[in-house]
């Protein structure tokens, strides 16, 4: 991650040369009995408050809490994995210090997920997962019990399935939605005995 690089440069250059006058130093932390780095603090805009709070392994960074807004409050959590590679950041939905939001890193196949807590207690109850900009497809997990029950699926950017495990045990869909290419609703399928194959119900409305 490159900010947290610079940090680290800048320390490095700070503790040898001291720090130059318009940027405050970085201020690090250190375990007093093993004298490894645990915290670095920095002033990135110079307004005197803290904006980058780091916490770290050593060299090794574990988390790093952001006002990237200049606003006094935290709005974006980095957290590092065990390489300091950065894994994935938390935001806040409403920008009002509390991380709903967590975005991870790319797969390697271009796939990123997105994890929410659209009840804001940190508990994520719906995943997100892009191609690019697009929202491909989406898990949510509706009576709360940590399981998805219920699946979206997307083309060019258009709802064109939702799949309900009405039983909210099975772990996988009992019922769909199926929608038109312009996201106007078709009709429903259902697969009862759970064989994997959905066939059309005429008489079932959209749930
Ligand atoms: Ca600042
Ligand atoms: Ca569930």
């Amino acid at each position: 991650m490159s900010r947290l690089r610079g940090v680290i440069l800048a320390v490095a250059v700070a503790s040898v040369a001291g720090c130059g006058p318009a940027a405050p130093p970085p201020h690090p932390s250190y375990d007093p009995a093993t004298r490894r780095l645990v915290r670095l603090d920095v002033d990135q805009n110079g307004d005197g408050r803290v904006d980058v709070r780091t916490y770290l392994d050593g060299n090794r960074p574990l988390r790093s809490e952001i006002d990237e807004a200049g606003s006094g409050r935290i709005d974006r959590w980095e957290y590092f994995d065990g390489a300091g590679q950065l894994a994935r950041v938390g935001t806040s939905s409403t920008g009002d210090g509390i991380e709903d939001t967590w975005t991870h890193a790319l797969t390697p196949d271009g796939e990123r997920r997105v994890d929410l807590s659209t009840a804001r207690d940190r508990r994520v109850d719906r995943r997100e997962f892009y191609l690019g900009d697009d929202l491909i497809r989406a898990e949510d997990d509706v009576n709360g019990d940590g399981r998805p029950d219920k699946w979206e699926t997307y083309e060019s950017g258009v709802l064109r399935v939702v799949a309900f495990d009405t039983t909210y045990g099975a772990g996988r869909p009992d019922r769909r939605a199926v929608y038109d290419a312009d996201g106007q609703f078709s009709h429903v399928e259902a697969d009862l005995d759970g064989s994997g194959v959905f066939t059309r119900v005429e008489s079932e409305g959209v749930r």
